[in-house]
């Protein structure tokens, strides 16, 4: 099976980074396909925890060969961070296992600063919370495709004069848009000079990685493709306009990589055992309640990147039986099923009510997502403790009901169950 991928099927933060290191180490290549600095990918090796949110989660697996691929929006700022990071903990191999595509586009000052500026000028009021780290301006630049820089451009003799160009045009643009009254212009040689000093440090890493993957997957090697965020904010797909920027839902894999879809022959969807989002939009299932607060105190549901306190709520299968289909998923892995524990009863969103009418369809518009009320089914909790769990054998009787129910509601089988971030707390299932 050369090609596998794991992908979020609700606002993100599913734990994918456990998943993707668990499948690694049967795999040659782990490729980062859409997304940039904005995910948050947990892994925990050991006693030590890893928290990568641009490179590639099988950079921790001696042997394999990462990728970031076109798709991806670089910060060089947070590639060098975390390489360095990596090589200080021991972390071996890097310069030559980790390639990033010169089609992937970087992100520049500029865009920061366009990032704070636009989340506070939305049409409706609501904003969308971005994770402030330049990833929606740095993907419409490459659509508009006048401002845009590629990774590989930084190495062209051109790269002062370009970054001078659009300087001066995202000055005027940042000066009128800035509502804070404390915006300086930006300095075309500084940001040059600067970029000049992280293409230097990055450019063992610059690859052409759409015909290394080409080849590799027409030699039969096995390739694993880590989605970042969730399918829920898919540009396309998701809640829109409270989505990322990026195909998240697993539709990005081939325009992100490059590689058709005959490539991807396994996908995994991985759904939380309830449900967070972080930022603005709409939540059917979320509890601003004590119920909310418990999950989040059980689950330490804050952001990764950002600090920020996720939304919790129960878990939604219209939303995700919705995802499971549009990913193509053809099992799912159950995690942070130990967070339920202590709960009496465990509620599961079954359908919408939408204008009187009962409905299991996730709707199009924003509006409709946020007038819909759940219809919830109730199940009994269990107060063990699961983190120990080495078997499906080992759950007490209503973990397993509660997870028979969801591949019912979902209409996917449970593929693995995850009781703790270790590596070891994780069931294999059938
Ligand atoms: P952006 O910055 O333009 O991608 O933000 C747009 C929306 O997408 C959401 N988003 C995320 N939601 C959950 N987790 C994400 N990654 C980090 C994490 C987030 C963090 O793993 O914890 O640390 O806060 C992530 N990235 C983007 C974002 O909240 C906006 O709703
Ligand atoms: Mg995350």
């Amino acid at each position: 099976m050369p090609g596998a991928c794991v992908i979020g099927l609700q606002w993100g933060d599913e734990a994918k980074g456990k998943i993707v290191d668990l499948l690694t180490p049967r795999h040659d290549f782990v490729v980062r396909y859409q997304g940039g600095a904005n995910a948050g990918h947990t892994v925990v090796v050991g006693k030590e925890v890893y928290k990568l949110s641009l490179l590639p989660s099988g950079v921790l697996t001696p042997g394999v060969t990462s990728v970031i691929a076109g798709g991806v929006v670089i910060n060089p700022v947070k590639a060098i961070e975390e390489l360095d990071e990596l090589a200080g903990r021991g972390v071996e191999g890097l310069d030559k296992n980790l390639k990033i595509s010169g089609r992937a586009h970087v992100i520049f000052p500029w865009h920061f600063a366009e990032d704070r500026a636009l989340d506070a000028n939305t049409s409706d009021g609501e904003n969308i919370g971005t994770t402030q780290r330049g990833i929606g301006p740095c993907y419409r630049d490459k659509v508009a495709r006048s401002h845009a820089i590629r990774f590989d451009d930084l190495y062209r003799d051109d790269l002062a004069q370009r970054i001078a160009h659009i300087v001066a045009e995202k000055n005027v643009v940042l000066a009128a848009i800035d509502k804070s009254g404390t915006f300086e212009p930006l300095d075309p040689a500084a940001i040059y000079e600067e970029y000049r000093g992280y293409a230097e440090r990055l450019k063992s890493h610059l690859c052409d990685t759409t015909t290394m993957l080409l080849d590799a997957a027409e030699a039969g090697k096995k390739i694993l493709f880590e989605g970042a965020q969730g399918a829920l904010l898919d540009v396309d797909h998701g809640t829109y306009p409270f989505v990322t920027s990026s195909n998240s839902s697993g539709v990005g894999i081939c325009n992100g990589s490059g590689l058709p879809a005959r490539y991807v022959n396994h996908t995994l969807g991985v759904v939380k055992a309830y449900s967070t989002r972080v930022g603005g939009g709409p939540f059917p299932t979320e509890q601003d309640n004590d119920q909310g607060q418990q999950l989040r105190d059980q689950g330490n549901e804050y952001g990764t990147v950002t600090k920020r306190p996720r939304r919790c709520g129960w878990l939604d299968t219209v939303a995700v039986r919705y995802t499971a289909r549009l990913g193509g998923a053809d099992a799912i892995a159950v995690m942070l099923l130990d967070v339920l524990s202590g709960f009496d009863e465990i509620k599961i969103c079954n359908a919408y009510e939408l204008d009187g009418e009962q409905t299991r369809n996730f709707p199009s518009h924003v509006d409709d997502v946020r007038r819909v009320k759940p219809i919830y089914e109730s199940l009994p909790g269990w107060s063990e403790d699961l983190t120990a769990c080495k078997s499906i054998d080992e759950l007490p009787a209503n973990a397993r009901g509660y997870l028979d129910r969801v591949a019912e509601l979902v209409e996917r089988p449970v593929e693995l169950v995850s009781v703790g971030p270790g590596r070891d707390q994780s069931i294999l299932v059938g």
